[in-house]
């Protein structure tokens, strides 16, 4: 552990932020036993958060369905059969009702998805103009369209956008069962455009899709190993939508999910870790686990982007029931 304490004086020095962590020092962390994992995580997180306050954030789906990508794990792709009902990109005036109504209900930022490859130009004339609306309501503003080129992080960080969403979602290996549509390395050029622009860097991953531990551990060493660190990473547990290629994967183990956190947040101590997609199927122990864990961000709202997640009256009594503080 990179934790030090000087049993004389007991006092805790600061982890230090690491960028070269190896696969076998992350694999150590998950064969620690529980309570020592858990331990050294509530320790790196309260060297940086208060352990009571919980970050929210409120996900809209902009642009819906019939996404040219293949994503395993997607029920907005095209190629896919599922549920989901296709909507054209929203009017700004159902995105700023959207907003001020994440806002009134106590979200303080705002994320717009969009079921794009990448964004074409005369689109994000579009979604720029969202974004200046998300801004003047007074929330932060977040984005995920798909791939950027640099020109378009600049045009979005002068609109005033705070974070870029755009996951790596597995280890490199993982990857290409789950996607064939783009590469990793797609995925890190666009991350640098959006660190380049001087964009918040908002980059996590699934768990669940079938991959082993050391595809999670590869993801984890991706993440961990980015300069400087992302500052948000949600880290979503597969929804398993009926039609896609995931639909009937296993079941995922809740203690692996819960170690999972507390490894993100040893590995990435200053960042927002955001216990994402899949809440709708964790028990409320499970999620106090998370937060003992060290997430300290969730989505807030009854829905994700395309499915449920729970009422934001069942998370505040949640939270009411930690004694946790949303900001
Ligand atoms: N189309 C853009 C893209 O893929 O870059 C942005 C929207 S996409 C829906 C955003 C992220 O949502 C994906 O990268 C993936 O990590 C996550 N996601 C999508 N479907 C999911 C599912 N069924 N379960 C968990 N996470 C999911
Ligand atoms: C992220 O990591 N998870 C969110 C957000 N970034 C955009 C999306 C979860 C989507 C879950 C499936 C759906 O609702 O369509
Ligand atoms: Fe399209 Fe994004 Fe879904 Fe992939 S995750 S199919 S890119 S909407």
């Amino acid at each position: 552990m990179n934790t030090t304490t000087d049993t004389q004086t007991q006092t805790t020095r600061p982890s230090e932020l690491r960028f070269d962590w190896q696969d076998s020092e992350i694999e150590a962390l998950f064969t620690q036993p529980f309570a020592e994992l858990m331990f050294a995580a509530q320790t790196v997180h309260r060297q940086y958060f208060n352990p009571n306050e919980v970050q929210v954030s409120t996900l809209l789906s902009i642009k819906t369905g019939k996404c040219s990508e293949d994503c395993s794990y997607c029920p907005q792709s095209v190629r896919y059969d599922t549920q989901v009902e296709s909507e054209a990109l929203l009017p700004l005036d159902e995105v700023i009702s959207a907003a001020k109504a994440a806002k009134a209900s106590g979200a303080s930022r705002f994320c717009m998805g969009a079921a794009w490859r990448r964004p074409k130009d005369k689109d994000l004339d579009k979604v720029i103009d969202m974004v200046i609306a998300v801004k003047k309501e007074g929330m932060e503003s977040c984005l995920t369209l798909g791939m950027l080129t640099e020109e378009q992080t600049t045009r979005l960080k002068d609109a005033g956008l705070d974070y870029y969403n755009h996951n790596l979602d597995s280890s490199p290996e993982y990857y290409k069962e789950i996607i064939t549509t783009r590469t990793y390395q797609d995925r890190l050029d666009t991350l640098e455009h959006v660190r380049k622009a001087g964009i918040n860097v908002c980059c996590g991953g699934i768990l669940g899709m079938g991959e082993s531990r050391a595809d999670r551990i590869g993801l984890f060493r991706e993440l961990a190993n980015q300069n400087p660190h992302p500052e948000s990473v949600p880290i979503n547990m597969l929804v398993r939508v009926e039609g896609t290629p995931l639909e009937a994967v296993d079941d995922f183990d809740p203690f692996e999910f819960i170690r999972s956190i507390a490894i993100a947040r040893i590995l990435m101590p200053t960042s927002h870790v955001r216990l994402s997609a899949g809440r709708e199927e964790m028990s409320d122990e499970m999620q106090a686990l998370c937060f003992l864990a060290g997430a300290n961000s969730i989505f807030y709202g009854e829905k994700l982007l395309t499915t449920p997640n729970p009422a934001a009256n069942h998370d505040m009594e949640l939270f009411r029931k930690l004694g946790v503080q949303t900001v």
